[in-house]
């Protein structure tokens, strides 16, 4: 099953190692067919080629738009070798055999990233290069299709180990390949399209993305797994810079992601927060006059939790809160930028990664999340809900103060970031106590308000910060029980939808505790 390589067609836009390349398949005797661009690059270095326009007996015309889609090439690329009418149509027509493929695409993701124009976009939708590449892949019982600059190596040892051919095996994971990078290309450009003729439910997706990282392992140790990026240039832990610190696992990636998307909540001008996430949910959010102070309010709402957390900045990190970070086990810090005197602070604490990211993400960017079911996808907006004060109903005899009506909408945006059933409680701009994932509102009410407990007296407070403390509910109190529980662990005032068949006796319970009550009229189950 080994397949000599006697001819290679080269079409890359990307040209690294184009000459590296060209030079060892020339040393090997390999005829190098090649289009306009490529042909120009290796002929400056002294390498012959063939242009493909002289097989095709066609100049490259339109714009470029029509190099290589011709008879000559794509049967060169088909023509089974074994097949004698196949073979007699390549002689017939003229048509050579090309057992070597070698094309990356127009850079259509790199201008998606770079937010390029319509029309730019619209140039950037490479059509030879995927026809030749799945026709190429198809023909994988003769033909190598390299579609990736890191394949280059991995072809120049295999041409060596076997004296210039290849082997069935390697071909056929070669195909394999070149369809995944079809199919996300194709994906990508359907998904920018959804986004650009801005169709709310478009009748169909596709979904793909480049492989970024294959990683050691996945949720548990005998799990595989690697992490795609979907081309989007949102800041996040997809686009980050990692400074130092061994790479980043899986459960790093989607903690860290979720410790950013709730960092990301306020935006600079809300002032610092900090968030702490472990196990993708948060054990302490805070915003301060500082950064500092926001991370120190915020680990004062679960110390023990927040051992070996995940850390979001939503400003630059200084060095005093590098020097905050560092005085527990921290997994993972994650900011848009650093000071220098940061980095030194942190390049004293191998084990600890540091990312920077371009900006914090804008939380109000439309978006799709997706979650695999057994057989398929779900596939929905990402929540983009934001709530103001404007959109607050007051349900109570009493209204809420000024201050408390600042630590609701602040509980508010923490509990969107917390599996439901979410209840979060807040006093003073920092979370005092977070229930999250329980499958009753009133367990996690409960177990929000023993933990704050706990920790007032682990820190020796004279009583649970709760007291007093502003409570948010991801979606509405079904019964009275849950808000009652906030309000004996001291809640003076609740943020919640809504909703409930029961709401008048949630009201009147609130009236009896002496509660400000406020409705959002949006709900943010998180499951
Ligand atoms: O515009 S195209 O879709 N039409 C074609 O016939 C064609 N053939 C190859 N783009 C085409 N290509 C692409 O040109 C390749 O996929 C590659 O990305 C690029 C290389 O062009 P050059 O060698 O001129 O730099």
């Amino acid at each position: 099953d080994l397949h000599k390589v006697t001819r290679a067609l080269i079409s890359v836009s990307d040209k690294t190692g184009l000459i590296d390349l060209g030079k060892a398949l020339e040393a090997r005797g390999i005829e190098i067919l090649s289009t306009g661009g490529s042909a120009a690059a290796l002929r400056a270095e002294g390498i012959a080629v063939r242009d493909v326009s002289e097989v095709t007996e066609f100049p490259e015309m339109m714009d470029g738009r029509v190099k290589t889609l011709h008879p000559r090439i794509h049967g060169g690329l088909l023509a089974l070798r074994d097949n004698d009418a196949h073979v007699e149509a390549m002689t017939g027509h003229g048509i050579p055999e090309i057992d070597l493929l070698i094309v990356n695409l127009y850079p259509f993701e790199a201008a998606l990233a770079r937010g390029a124009e319509y029309d730019e976009m619209i140039e950037n939708i490479d059509i030879g290069g995927p026809a030749m590449i799945r026709a190429a892949a198809k023909n994988h019982a003769f033909v190598s299709t390299v579609v990736d600059v890191a394949d280059y190596q991995p072809l120049l040892a295999e041409l060596e180990a076997n004296d210039g051919a290849t082997s069935y095996a390697f071909r056929q994971k070669l195909a394999q390949v070149a369809y995944a990078r079809t199919g996300a290309y194709d994906a990508a450009v359907s998904s920018w399209m959804a986004g650009a003729i801005a169709d709310p439910a478009p009748r169909r997706r596709a979904f793909a993305g480049e492989i970024a990282q294959t990683l050691r392992y996945g949720e548990n140790p005998h799990q595989s797994a690697s992490f795609y990026r979907d081309g989007s240039a949102r800041p996040g832990v997809a686009n980050a810079v990692q400074h130092q610190g061994k790479e980043l696992s899986y459960n790093n990636i989607n903690d860290t992601d979720a410790a950013f998307e709730l960092v990301s909540e306020f935006l600079p001008g809300d002032g610092p927060a900090v968030a702490i996430i472990k196990h993708a949910n948060p054990c302490g959010v805070a915003r301060g006059a500082t950064l500092l102070e926001a991370y120190r309010k915020a680990y004062d709402c679960d110390r023990t939790s927040a051992f070996g957390g995940i850390v979001a900045l939503n400003g630059k990190l200084d060095a005093e809160t590098a020097e905050a970070i560092t005085e527990i086990f921290t997994e993972v810090v994650i900011a848009p930028g650093a000071d220098d005197a940061a980095k030194e602070i942190f390049a004293k604490k191998k084990n600890l990664r540091l990312l920077t990211t371009n900006g914090v993400a804008n939380p109000a960017e439309p978006g799709l999340t997706y979650r695999q079911v057994a057989g398929g996808f779900l596939v929905q907006d990402k929540d983009t809900g934001m709530i103001g004060l404007d959109d607050l109903k007051v349900v109570t005899k009493r209204k809420p103060t000024d201050a408390e009506l600042a630590d609701l909408l602040f509980a508010w945006k923490v509990a969107k970031h917390v599996k439901s059933n979410a209840i979060v409680y807040v006093k003073d701009g920092a979370t005092v106590g977070v229930g999250a994932g329980q499958m009753s509102r009133l367990d996690s009410a409960l177990i929000a308000a023993k933990k704050s407990e706990r920790m007032a007296e682990a820190m020796g407070l004279p009583e649970a910060l709760t007291k007093g403390s502003a409570v948010a509910s991801d979606a509405f109190f079904p019964f009275a029980d849950g808000l009652l529980e906030a309000a004996a662990a001291g809640a003076t005032t609740v943020i919640q939808p809504g909703g409930s068949m029961r709401d008048d006796e949630v009201i009147t319970a609130a009236d009896e505790a002496g509660l400000a009550m406020v409705f959002t009229g949006m709900r943010h189950f998180r499951h």
